[in-house]
């Protein structure tokens, strides 16, 4: 009845589902979400090209172990494949094809670097300024050393295969360049174990599923919220209103917000009255929230080996370590980095499909250009790295995340100067701790609200919970 606490979910993406599942099973009935767009899933959104499923927003499950939530949902609604993916490498130079063993020295050296990073996470100072900085100078060193008894070519080969992966570490991050990455906060993410994965049908799947177990009206489409009113001195101090962008104003006596962080970064002065607590506000400036799009392009033919998972392109005039294009309107395109080869969804999807990777304000750019103008580039440089002049996509899929209102870019990352703390900070409810005032008006959930799990959907999912069960145990 009455005592049911009223409790509002704004966005409809995985962990405003994730909270709300999670309430309805506890008892909470009186649970509504406002979502802006006509769609559920947020940045889970499944497309099509042709035949073939082609994700939009996310596409793995980042390390599918029991720890990882999104892995043990899948696996309980039937969404698993029944084998994994990734298995081989292939690479290629301008027109000369690399083989996996000539990848492999490299691949080994990044591998190390990569895992060098988790030294940093308790640590105060660092001699390094970013990720960039350790990536590039370690990175040379240690090149070096192995090329002792090399000749010149190897050398630069080695150095212009590991700027491929330095770009691709950008699209991993959402990033323009490493050198906005922190090197303390990089080495908090926690990686979890097992090859990356994908959901079968499509990762719109996972949401459907867990919007499948909930009434049917809880969802609210094309229900944009423009400000959240907490703090409310006078009339009902116990409640919360939420004003959406037609004036309608409804409320409730707890808010989840689940609007992304790049939201968040462009509309916090007008979203919130009163505005938020300077240190909350501080970390939302200081985390980093950045573009990473997706080319999907069909062909008539395979032009890679049959058993190959991921082609990387290496420009043989990068040893120079620059991991972003100077010259974005006429090179935009080099900052693709790889091509990840896309396993058929079914038997009537009979053309092959490469997914193209790129990231920071180069892709950005992309997202102002005509699918004519993306379509010519891309040929471009396809006909440069196979020297198959014949070769031509039969049509492509841009994804265009930064143009995206409600999202405003792709997902977050600890951007250089943030803190632990900041991480932290992200998650603390309104209004803050030691005041005499309600508890828990507004509570924050969200990818970027994890703090070892930003930037992915068991990190959302593991965030909607987090919020549901803070409300749960308030209330036991
Ligand atoms: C993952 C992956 N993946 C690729 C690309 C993207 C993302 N991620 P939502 O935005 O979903 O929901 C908010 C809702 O709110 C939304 O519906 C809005 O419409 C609505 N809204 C906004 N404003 C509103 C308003 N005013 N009123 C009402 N409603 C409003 N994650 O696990 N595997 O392969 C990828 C990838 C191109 C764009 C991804 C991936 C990120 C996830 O998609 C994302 O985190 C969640 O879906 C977010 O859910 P949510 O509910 O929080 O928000 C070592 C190291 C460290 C570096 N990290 C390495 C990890 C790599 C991360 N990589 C991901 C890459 C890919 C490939």
């Amino acid at each position: 009845g009455n005592m049911v606490p009223r409790v509002v979910v704004v966005g409809c993406g995985i962990s405003g589902v994730a909270a709300a599942h999670r309430l309805v099973k506890a008892g909470f009935h009186r649970v509504q979400i406002l979502e802006a767009t006509g769609r559920s899933g947020g940045r889970i959104h499944t497309g099509r090209l042709g035949n073939n499923v082609a994700e939009i927003g996310a596409s793995y499950i980042h390390g599918p172990c029991e720890e990882n939530p999104v892995f043990c949902l899948a696996r309980d609604y039937g969404l698993l494949h029944q084998e994994s993916r990734f298995n081989f490498i292939f690479s290629s130079i301008s027109s000369q094809r690399l083989s996996s063993e000539d990848m492999s020295p490299v691949l080994e050296m990044y591998d190390e670097l990569m895992n060098d990073t988790s030294q940093f996470k308790n640590k105060k100072e660092t001699p390094w300024a970013s990720l960039g900085h350790f990536m590039r100078s370690e990175g040379r060193r240690r090149a070096a050393e192995r090329c002792k008894e090399k000749d010149a070519t190897t050398r630069q080969l080695l150095l212009c295969a590991f700027n491929a992966l330095l770009k691709d570490e950008c699209s991993s991050n959402a990033a323009h360049t490493l050198d906005e990455i922190d090197v303390v906060g990089f080495g908090i993410y926690k990686n979890l174990r097992g090859l990356d994965c994908t959901i079968r049908g499509g990762y719109e799947g996972l949401v459907k599923s867990l919007l499948s177990d909930l009434p049917a009206d809880i969802v609210t489409y094309n229900r944009p919220v423009r400000c959240v009113h907490w703090n409310n001195t006078e009339n009902s101090r116990d409640t919360v209103n939420v004003e959406c962008d037609d004036g309608e104003k409804i409320s409730a006596n707890h808010v989840i917000l689940t609007v992304p962080l790049g939201y968040l970064k462009k509309h916090h002065s007008s979203f919130f009255c009163p505005p938020l607590p300077a240190h909350k506000l501080h970390s939302i400036h200081k985390l980093g929230f950045g573009t990473c799009n997706k080319i999907y392009v069909e062909f008539d033919q395979p032009w890679w080996d049959a058993d190959c998972d991921k082609i990387y392109l290496v420009w043989r005039d990068e040893e120079d370590l620059l991991d972003h294009v100077s010259d974005i309107r006429k090179s935009w395109i080099r900052k693709m980095s790889t091509f990840t080869v896309l396993k058929p969804s079914d038997r009537s999807a009979i053309h092959p499909v490469l997914c193209g990777w790129i990231s920071g304000h180069e892709s950005e750019y992309m997202e102002t250009l005509s699918d004519l103008e993306v379509r010519n580039s891309l040929t471009e440089l396809i006909h440069t790295f196979t020297g198959n002049p014949r070769l031509t996509p039969r049509r492509i899929l841009c994804t265009k995340w930064f143009h995206n209102p409600w999202t405003c870019g792709s997902y977050s990352h600890p951007a250089k100067g943030c803190s632990e703390q900041d991480l932290e900070n992200m998650m603390e409810p309104l209004p803050t701790n030691g005041s005499h005032l309600q508890p828990l008006q507004v509570l924050f959930a969200g990818e970027a609200t994890h703090p070892y799990f930003y930037s992915t959907v068991h990190g959302a999912v593991a965030s909607g919970w987090r919020e549901a069960d803070r409300l749960i145990s308030h209330y036991s």
